[in-house]
């Protein structure tokens, strides 16, 4: 393989005011706590890994005004939006110097940000979003006001109308066609999010397609719809593997995504070697007993370890270590 170092940024992000479960915002650290490094690590020195610790934010005046005035109704739209615009540049510094990023949830309204920031330094760009749910909803259509159901509306182009008075130009002008996101892995879709899918042709391998013809043939289609050219970005939200692997997360639903399976996904995504960018969220170390909270972060990591190094197959530096043993 090249001898080309791979370099991966870390950015933490402790916001969970997306929704009301208190507890996501514990994650980074924990992750941090339960050996991220050493696990990504997972003995091979061509992988520099540099952790940038978690983002700061801070709520402007100009922010309060847009939620008093247009978006009152959906709740830490500011927080929301000063915590993302944060993080749209932060991922761009982390490009700059890195060949990867990481983005640690927090729950999932931080997908914006991250997948914003992504686009704005690399503008073609295909994202994969693994999910129960497709978090697809507008301000307009949300039943629950909570934020992390609506960042991919943030993103595609198709949408971004909906979000007029966000002034989403100024922060990040580049987005995403819709014809270069695919889901996979949903099972819990709110009525009108299955309207907006089905109203702009939005590809979605939700559970039923996955038991019909299997994660290979899922991960074939999705890679024949996206464009061979562009760089991809992974959102993994935790609960789209199934409760009993990963049950401390706020919306657990069950019928999902074995460990195998989602390791499957990964590793496929992993081996185009066009992943750039990659977002775990919505852990939470509150939700469950201590032995819930213990199998989740596993899983998580699991997931995370199968995408910047760990094979299955053996190490990948495994000719690396030829040095006259045998
Ligand atoms: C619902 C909503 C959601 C995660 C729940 C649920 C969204 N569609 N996302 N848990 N991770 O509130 O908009
Ligand atoms: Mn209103
Ligand atoms: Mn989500
Ligand atoms: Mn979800």
């Amino acid at each position: 393989s090249a001898a080309v170092n791979q370099t991966l940024g870390i950015i933490g992000v402790p916001f969970g005011k997306g929704q009301s479960k208190q507890g996501v915002e514990l994650a980074p650290d924990l992750l941090r706590e339960n050996k991220l490094r050493e696990v990504l690590q997972n003995g091979d020195e061509r992988l520099v890994i540099t952790d940038y610790g978690n983002l700061e934010y801070a709520v402007d005046e100009r922010l309060l005004q847009q939620q008093r005035q247009h978006y009152h109704h959906i709740r830490n739209y500011a927080e929301f939006m000063a915590c993302n615009r944060a993080l749209i540049e932060q991922v761009q510094l982390m490009l700059q110097k890195n060949s990867q990023f990481l983005t640690i949830g927090g729950d999932h309204a931080i997908g914006f940000g991250s997948v914003a920031g992504h686009l704005q330094h690399t503008p073609n760009l295909s994202l994969v979003w693994v999910d129960a749910h497709a978090d697809i909803n507008l301000h307009t259509t949300s039943q629950s006001g909570n934020i992390h159901g609506m960042p991919v509306s943030f993103l595609l182009q198709q949408l971004r109308a909906t979000w007029q008075h966000a002034a989403l130009d100024e922060i990040a002008p580049n987005c995403l066609p819709k014809d270069q996101l695919v889901y996979i892995g949903l099972r819990d879709i709110d009525p009108y999010e299955a309207f907006i899918l089905n109203k702009f042709g939005i590809r979605y391998y939700a559970m039923d397609s996955i038991d019909r013809v299997g994660v290979p043939k899922i991960i074939e289609m999705t890679l024949d719809a996206l464009s061979p050219q562009n760089k991809i970005h992974v959102s993994f939200d935790i609960d789209a593997l199934d409760s009993n692997v990963a049950p401390s997360t706020g919306t657990a639903v069950r019928g999902g995504l074995t460990l195998r399976e989602g390791i499957s996904i990964v590793e496929a995504l992993r081996d185009t070697n066009r992943v750039q960018g990659m977002d775990l969220v919505e852990i939470n170390p509150k939700l469950g007993s201590e032995s819930d909270v213990r199998s989740t972060v596993e899983s998580g990591l699991e997931i995370l370890k199968s995408m910047f190094g760990y094979r299955r197959s053996g190490a990948r530096h495994w000719s690396n270590l030829d040095t006259g043993i045998l």
